[in-house]
């Protein structure tokens, strides 16, 4: 984890010193002409924000992929943080094997969508042994599988408006009270990024999100959404939340949480 750190530091540091003084400006300007502002930058304050994001997005192709391991790297022990939603419903959903679980889509999509666990399981499936840290500090090699993100975005006519996916979990509730985050759409679109329903072989366990989950290999594992209920395509985080794009920038983490 704090190699990783450092990574983030020297590639913010690197674009500073490309900017520097009044270079941050145009740098700014740059990222903003591009795109590259991340929804929780905080004007001129929070311009590490915009530079560590407009970095990544600028100086590694968008396909750059997470590293894969073998199988025999998986780890022995897969901690866990953030419970099942509370409440009956969620328990009679467990007990019916999630037959009657839907994923909607929704938003700047053309053909707004629910899809049952089987209807997912149809589609073409991808998995990947990837490793997923937690911004505490410790991590987990796991077995992922599921169907790419990108898939289900094309089936279901993701607009070219379209600059972020929204990402909710199953609870009575709206964002800010619930976990919610947002990726933009090189991640959405990213080989690796997957609505998994498996992990190590086996249907997706309780703890780790069943029946669904987002899998972002390439960002922390506070953007890997668990119990997976309702993805939003939209132009703008604005009206969701806070506005800052997630839980964690809401709690004072970065929105682009890269590794
Ligand atoms: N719905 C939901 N998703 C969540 C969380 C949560 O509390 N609720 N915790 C996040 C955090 S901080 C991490 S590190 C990972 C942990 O995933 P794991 O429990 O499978 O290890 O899930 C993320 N997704
Ligand atoms: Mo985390």
């Amino acid at each position: 984890m704090s190699h990783l750190i450092t990574r983030r530091r020297l590639i913010t540091s690197g674009l500073g010193i490309l900017a520097g003084g009044s270079g941050v400006a145009l740098a700014a300007g740059l990222a903003n002409r591009y795109g590259l502002i991340p929804p929780d930058n905080r004007g001129i304050l929070g311009i590490g924000e915009t530079l560590t994001y407009a970095a990544q997005r600028i100086i590694t192709a968008h396909n750059s992929m997470a590293r894969e391991f073998s199988r025999s790297e998986i780890s022995k022990v897969a901690p866990v943080l953030g419970n099942p939603p509370q409440g009956d419903v969620y328990q009679r959903l467990s007990y019916g094997g999630f037959a009657d679980w839907r994923l909607t889509i929704d938003g700047l999509v053309a053909r707004p969508t629910s899809f049952s666990l089987a209807d997912l399981k149809r589609l073409p499936a991808r998995s990947q042994v990837t490793h997923q840290a937690c911004e505490e500090g410790w991590s987990f090699i796991a077995e992922w599988i599921g169907v790419p993100l990108s898939y289900v975005l094309n089936l279901v006519g993701a607009l070219h408006q379209a600059r972020y996916v929204v990402a909710l979990p199953y609870e009575n509730d709206e964002p800010p009270n619930v976990w919610w985050e947002s990726i933009d759409m090189a991640d959405a679109y990213h080989p690796q990024t997957l609505i998994a329903y498996g992990m190590n072989g086996s249907d997706l366990p309780s703890p780790h999100g069943a029946p669904l989950r987002l899998k972002v290999p390439r960002q922390l594992g506070y953007k890997n959404v668990k119990y997976l209920y309702h993805l939003t395509v939209t132009d703008s985080v604005k009206k969701i939340g806070k506005g800052l794009g997630g839980s964690f920038p809401e709690a004072g983490w970065s929105w682009w949480a890269g590794i």
